[in-house]
């Protein structure tokens, strides 16, 4: 989306939004991670970013930050945000009504706000008040910033992140025996990963047969709450969710606001997930060795990847040398 007014200034103050808002990666879910910057005649007076979910908005502690001296300055300057100032009341009040009362000259968007609550109606409330409003200033970079925000709000389910592990030759697991193929590194790097999701989802035979416990330990961070996806499952842990069908898994944690999903597997779960075209990422890790060479000659039933279509790869992640291909979902939302 080009801007006739788009100019090279509001550009490097948006990347500056970008940058402040990745300050909020760890804490700010499930609200989105957002920046803003307060400008006046080329200098930045004022600066911030959404710290905490229930805590102050981007443009709020933006503009608590600005000196007193220069406070004055507020009507002639520019508020730079990376996603569209809010109109609701939710944990906070409007940063809409906040720009307005303070005055502002201009208000630069990054992009406009999904949630349904907000989804322009923060731009017209500006507008109507007299503000000068530009929208989609690096529009790409603040969408896929919050891409799981995004995708919650769009498609009404949560993101769905892949992740499995494979030996050289695509063997992902060996029946009625433990193939490890990660390392004390890339175990390190799964558990950040299941901090990063709000749900995390096994099928009944992986349940049944590695008792997972699918919690956070080799890293800090929140527990996800853990799902089964399988009929029949027997002996559920307690505070475990079990559900039927992809379908359901997804629809439910879209009523109950949980916006990322993390698939650890076996096989026939991820296959259901990319079968139905219901995953937006997906993270391979390539083992150090071959099942074929290890396998000693054992006749053993090997659990192959799963296949799939539309998969774009992304980038590789080396940790201590190991390679994560990143793949993404070429129908997902960005
Ligand atoms: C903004 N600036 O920095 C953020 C916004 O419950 P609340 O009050 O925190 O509101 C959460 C919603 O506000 C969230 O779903 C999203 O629509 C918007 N987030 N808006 O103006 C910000 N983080
Ligand atoms: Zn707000």
């Amino acid at each position: 989306m080009l801007q006739p007014d788009l100019n090279a200034e509001d550009i490097i103050y948006m990347r500056r939004c970008l940058q402040l808002a990745r300050n909020g990666q760890q804490n700010a879910q499930p609200n989105p991670m957002v920046g803003a910057v307060v400008v006046c005649n080329g200098r930045i007076i004022g600066e911030g970013y959404h710290v905490r979910c229930g805590e102050g908005h981007a443009e709020v502690n933006a503009l608590a930050s600005v000196k007193q001296e220069d406070v004055h300055l507020l009507k002639e300057s520019t508020i730079y945000v990376s996603l569209e100032p809010c109109s609701h009341y939710g944990k906070t009040p409007p940063c809409a009504d906040l720009i307005i009362s303070k005055g502002l000259k201009r208000c630069v968007v990054g992009c406009v706000d999904p949630f349904a609550k907000v989804q322009g109606r923060g731009i017209q409330k500006l507008r109507d008040a007299g503000i000068e409003v530009t929208v989609g200033v690096l529009v790409d970079e603040c969408r896929a910033l919050n891409k799981r925000f995004m995708t919650f709000h769009q498609l009404k389910r949560p993101f769905v992140t892949l992740k499995w592990a494979r030996t050289r030759d695509g063997v992902m697991g060996v029946k009625g025996e433990r193939l490890m193929i990660s390392n004390t590194y890339t175990q390190m790097l799964c558990h950040k990963r299941r901090a990063e999701h709000q749900a995390i989802l096994v099928g009944r035979k992986t349940l049944e047969e590695d008792a997972p416990s699918l919690n956070v330990r080799l890293w800090s961070g929140r527990h996800p709450q853990p799902v089964v996806l399988g009929s029949n499952v027997k002996n559920l842990p307690e505070g475990w969710w079990c559900f039927q069908t992809v379908e359901e898994v997804l629809n439910v944690l879209y009523e109950r606001g949980v916006q990322t999903l993390l698939v650890e597997g076996g096989r026939t779960t991820l296959q259901a997930f990319i079968d139905k075209g219901m995953w937006d990422e997906a993270f391979v890790e390539f083992g150090d060795f071959s099942w074929a060479d290890n396998a000693d000659g054992k006749d053993c039933e090997t659990i192959l990847v799963p296949t799939w279509k539309d998969a774009e790869r992304v980038e590789d992640e080396v940790v201590m040398g190991r390679h994560i291909e990143h793949w993404k979902h070429v129908a997902a939302t960005e």
